[in-house]
């Protein structure tokens, strides 16, 4: 296999999973978007463009991470590669703190200054981004978002393709369901729901006007 790694989705997130695998010493060998825009990835220092985002060819020799932020565009990406999953490759930038004892799954981006304390447990293709904290004996289900500056107090649960959005708190021991989204800044004291969006401190369930 080649070790050069293929960044799917060539957007604002690919920007900074660029800097991080470059700052970790990992070579980028390109770049799947679907060009219906000039993606924020191209330009003199980019990797190449290799084709739109479905494209599967070079998965089978390079290393690759998703680099979407929209959770439903993650999920349907994740779901469809899942053959490839042992050659996703995580991407943690030198400046972040990973415990020895935390279990970081494959395609996990791990941002500058992101923290992931003792015997955390974080699945498959989670983006853990600038800043996050993910405190003791968290456990992060496949594909969600942590968000620049969101913590997760002790032996707090999120599930499957989640976000918790910029500056939010989950309270130790709390459990935020799958695609279940809380709102930034947000401080969540109760447990939320699976598909449920919550908002404000204490985080309550927002109404369908509210979004
Ligand atoms: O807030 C932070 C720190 N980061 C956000 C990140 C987590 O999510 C960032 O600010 C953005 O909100 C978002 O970054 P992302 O996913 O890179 O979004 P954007 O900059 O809009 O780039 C999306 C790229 O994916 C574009 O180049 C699109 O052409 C490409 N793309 C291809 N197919 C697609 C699809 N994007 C979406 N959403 N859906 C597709 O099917």
């Amino acid at each position: 296999m080649n070790d050069s790694l293929i960044l799917i989705g060539g957007g604002g997130h690919a920007l900074v999973v660029l800097d991080a695998a470059r700052a970790a010493g990992i070579m980028v060998h390109g770049v799947l978007d679907d060009y219906t825009n000039p993606p924020a990835c191209a330009g003199p220092d980019a990797p190449p463009l290799l084709g739109p985002i479905t494209e599967t060819d070079p998965l089978h020799i390079h290393p690759w991470i998703v680099c979407l932020g929209d959770p439903d565009t993650r999920r349907s990406l994740c779901t469809g590669l899942a053959a490839f999953t042992d050659r996703a490759l995580s991407v943690i930038h030198p400046t972040a703190w990973v415990s020895p004892s935390a279990r970081i799954g494959n395609g996990v981006y791990i941002g500058a200054n992101a923290v992931v304390n003792a015997r955390a447990v974080v699945a498959d293709h989670v983006i853990l981004n600038t800043g996050a904290i993910v405190e003791h004996e968290c456990a992060i289900g496949t594909g969600t978002h942590i968000a620049p500056n969101a913590t997760l107090g002790g032996a707090a649960r999120v599930g499957t393709f989640a976000l918790v959005g910029l500056g939010a708190s989950v309270l130790p021991g709390v459990t935020v369901g799958a695609r279940a989204v809380v709102g930034a800044g947000a401080v969540v004291t109760k447990p939320v729901a699976d598909r449920t969006r919550v908002a404000g401190n204490p985080a309550r369930e927002m109404t369908t006007q509210q979004r």
